[in-house]
Parts: structure tokens; sequence; C-alpha cells
């Protein structure tokens, strides 16, 4: 059984998408084993977000990831990992496909509502940065 790391990012908790991503997760038959609401420091923002240092975009997005309360939880199942990226669509919302979350529920490349894992090496080191 995979694990992955995901968050609800503060956009999506502040547009109160928390019980229909939730949702989606579990009707989907995976299963969260832990869950906290919590706004999260600058100091993790920059650990979790570490491989991006010293893009454009770097700056803005611990602004915006430590803006505000964000759900961060684990969600396991067999292959939880590239189901739950399938789920959410790529990156860049605006070009998610329908029926993804972010192909649903935003436009942006920024504001994409939602953080999942992208490999068992990034879910362990995820996983300890938020619960460990
Ligand atoms: P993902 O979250 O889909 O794994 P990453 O890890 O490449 O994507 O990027 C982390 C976060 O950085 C994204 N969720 C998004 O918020 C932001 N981001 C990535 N690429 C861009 C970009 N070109 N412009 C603005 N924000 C970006």
């Amino acid at each position: 059984m995979e694990q992955s790391l995901v968050l609800i990012k503060p956009d999506g908790v502040a547009r109160r998408y928390i019980g229909d991503i939730i949702g989606r997760f579990e009707k989907r038959g995976l299963t969260i084993i832990q869950l906290e609401m919590m706004t999260l420091s600058r100091e993790k923002a920059e650990v979790h977000y570490g491989e991006h240092v010293g893009k454009p975009f770097y700056s803005p997005l611990i602004d915006f990831i430590t803006s505000g309360p964000l759900v961060a939880m684990v969600i396991t199942g067999d292959r939880a990992i590239s189901i739950v990226r399938s789920m959410c669509g790529t990156t860049d919302a605006g070009s998610a496909a329908p029926g993804t979350i972010r192909g649903d529920l935003s436009i942006y490349n920024n504001r994409n509502v939602i953080h999942s894992s992208d490999s068992v090496e990034s879910a362990q080191r995820e996983i300890g940065i938020f619960f460990g």
C-alpha cells in the first residue's frame, strides 16, 4: 500500500472545497489515515518546496501556501500516489482535464487548490514535514 501526502491549499480551504475534495478520494476507495488543519510556517514551506528555490514563482508560492489555513492529509491505498495525482490533474489548472480536481475547481497555475506527492520518495519526505 502506498501513502501520499495531500494538501488542500489555502485557496481550496477559503473556497470551502474541503468536503468536496475529501469526498472524491473517499468515493474512489482511498483511505485517509491522517488529517490536520494548520497554517504552515515559512520554514516548513521552504523545506516542502525546496526543489523550487530560485524559480520565478518560488517567492509568491511560499507567500501563498503560508497565507491561511490548509488541510494536510495522508491518503493510502494500492497505487495511491499515481491515482491521487491523476485525480488532481495537471499543475496548470487552466489546462487540467474536466473531471479532475484542478480541472473542475481552478483555472490557475499557482492557486491550483491541491498538492499531492509525485513519488514514493517525495511522499516519505513530505509526510515527515507535515506529520513527522
Ligand atoms: P505539482 O504541485 O503539480 O506537483 P510542482 O511541484 O511542479 O507541481 O509545483 C509546485 C507548485 O508550484 C504548484 N502546485 C504550483 O502552485 C506552483 N507552480 C509550479 N509551476 C508554476 C508556474 N510555472 N507558475 C506559477 N506557479 C507554479
